[in-house]
């Protein structure tokens, strides 16, 4: 190996590294497949996102999320608490190596847009920062969609009208 060659490696390498951090989502090995709001109704003050996560790496996990038009983003999941549904905030979620993580409506997880800066309304879009434990900061766009997307029947939207959050 010439020592040029060598020297190229080195210095190519880190510059590979920090392109594949700004194109986080183009990049493996987690992939932001879907991403989808509900457009809010009146002055809501809370929305929801759902998100399709494909990991095609290594084990990791969802820690936390951000976005310009709320004031927080939580992680949530819905549960029946006797004949009541309720939603709480997980301190994160698991994604395994090979999983995808489907926050379609119904499924119980989604992301809480807390304290919306100004109402969402459909073909909106909005920017979202999810950070995994592994593969650092993931950026990706949210549609919003109508509010009856698109099993209104079983996914519990009511709740977000009327449930609380501290
Ligand atoms: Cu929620």
């Amino acid at each position: 190996m010439t020592l040029r060659r060598t020297l190229a490696r080195f210095i190519a390498l880190p510059l590979l590294l920090s392109a594949g951090l700004l194109q986080a989502q183009d990049a493996k090995p987690l992939q932001v497949e879907k991403a989808v709001a509900r457009a809010t109704v009146g002055k809501q003050a809370n929305g929801a996102a759902y998100l399709q996560i494909a990991n095609k790496g290594a084990d990791d996990v969802l820690l936390s999320a951000s976005s310009p038009v709320a004031a927080k983003v939580e992680i949530h999941t819905m549960a029946m608490e006797g004949d009541v549904m309720k939603m709480r905030a997980l301190p994160q979620v698991e994604l395994k190596a090979g999983q995808k993580l489907d926050m379609k409506p119904g499924s119980g997880v989604h992301l809480m847009l807390m304290g919306l800066k100004k109402p969402l309304a459909v073909g909106d879009k909005f920017a979202l920062t999810l950070v995994f434990r592994k593969a650092g900061k993931l950026e990706a766009t949210v549609e919003v969609a109508d509010p009856g997307m698109p099993t209104k029947k079983n996914d519990g939207g009511d709740m977000h009208h009327h449930h609380h959050h501290d």
